[in-house]
């Protein structure tokens, strides 16, 4: 069952931003009787859909949900409410709501109502889905992501700059899937003048998505008049130092960041991303800056697509400025899931922990 609601949670991955996903179930013992999840911001919440499919069969049963009911009314009513008007006998959770206004809250109301409350059920799976909702609630700052494509031999660009393309169409395409559920895509201003991307979603198929913002990191604006990243339906902020000067008819989003050894500050970078709600940034860019977010302890997680080819060692490696000269200084990162995709690999890392 809880599987069950994981798998509705995950429906809305491309558009629930920058509400966690959240998946119920509603079961009389063995047989499901309702089904929902959340969909978007200001939309009803999972339960509410679930307990509406459900009906009068919801009376005495049990519900699966992948966060703790919210007991806080704030798009939408207290979902514990709603459990509890409902006649709903037990609740089993997958995991606490960190959200300030939750937060234990909802699992009070429901045991104070006189619900058999239990949780932790699949929690680590359900983390996992909301890693990046986690980590803007309890750290402040968003869940990041590097995308990168390589070569075999860990090249990412000729030294001319060119990369196109390394990784194959069903690799290119895939991107586009994790760029959906990422509430921002950076990129450095180097990469827009070399690269001159999009950095915006396209599927194949009509998907629905809530855009994420492009943000670009350019301390003295070089490149707000220029490149593909000011065009489009997706929204575009420019990060810079506080003594460059936009210019008057700039129709995107900027904002000062302050400075640290000469680099705009990427703790403050971050910091500012989670204020505007994004939950998962997605880094797409060169070898210098993927390398700093790293060097920075800030990567929290590799979404590395690696191609069948050798491209030697002048071309350009996956990441600069790592300063490790020692076996005993190496980066030490986790496999957390392979998967071939068309004729490449795609492997999700985090950084080792211990
Ligand atoms: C639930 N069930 O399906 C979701 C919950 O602005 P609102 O009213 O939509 O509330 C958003 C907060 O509610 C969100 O930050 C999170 O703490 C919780 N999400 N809670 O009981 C749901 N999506
Ligand atoms: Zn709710």
């Amino acid at each position: 069952m809880m599987a069950q609601a994981l798998r509705l949670a995950e429906r809305a991955a491309y558009t629930t931003k920058p509400n966690p996903m959240v998946g119920c179930v509603i079961a009389q013992g063995e047989e499901v009787v309702g089904e929902g999840w959340h969909q978007r911001k200001g939309g009803p919440h999972a339960e509410v859909f679930a307990l509406q499919a459900a009906g009068e069969r919801a009376r005495g049963a049990t519900a699966y949900v992948t966060l703790e009911p919210c007991a806080h009314t704030g798009n939408t009513g207290p979902c514990a409410d709603a459990l509890i008007a409902a006649g709903v006998a037990h609740v089993v959770a997958a995991m606490r709501d960190p959200f300030p206004q939750v937060n234990g809250a909802g699992f009070d109301k429901l045991r104070a109502a006189g619900i058999a409350v239990r949780h932790g059920l699949m929690e680590a799976q359900a983390r996992h889905l909301n890693r990046g909702f986690l980590s803007r609630i309890e750290r402040g700052r968003p869940w990041l992501r590097i995308k990168l494509a390589t070569s075999i031999d860990g090249r990412t660009a000729m030294a001319s700059g060119d990369s196109k393309w390394i990784s194959g169409d069903a690799a290119r395409g895939d991107v586009h899937r994790w760029r959906a559920r990422s509430g921002a895509i950076l990129t450095g201003s180097g990469t827009v003048l070399a690269d001159d991307p999009h950095l915006t979603v396209r599927f194949d198929e009509p998907t629905e998505f809530v855009a994420p913002l492009r943000v670009v990191l350019d301390p003295g604006l070089a490149t707000v008049t220029r490149g593909h990243v000011r065009e489009g339906a997706a929204p575009t902020l420019y990060l810079h130092a506080a003594d460059a000067k936009p210019p008057r008819d700039l129709s995107a989003q900027h904002a000062a960041v302050p400075m640290r050894d000469g680099k705009l500050d990427l703790d403050a970078v971050l910091k500012l991303l989670a204020e505007r709600e994004i939950n998962e940034v997605q880094v797409e860019a060169g070898a210098t800056l993927a390398g700093a977010f790293l060097c920075a302890g800030l990567v929290d997680e590799l979404l590395l697509y690696v191609a069948p080819v050798l491209l030697g060692e002048r071309a350009r490696p996956l990441f600069e400025g790592l300063c490790i000269d020692e076996m005993a200084q190496r980066l030490r990162l986790r496999i957390v899931e392979t998967r071939r995709i068309g004729d490449d690999v795609r492997v999700l890392l985090q950084p080792d922990a211990a």
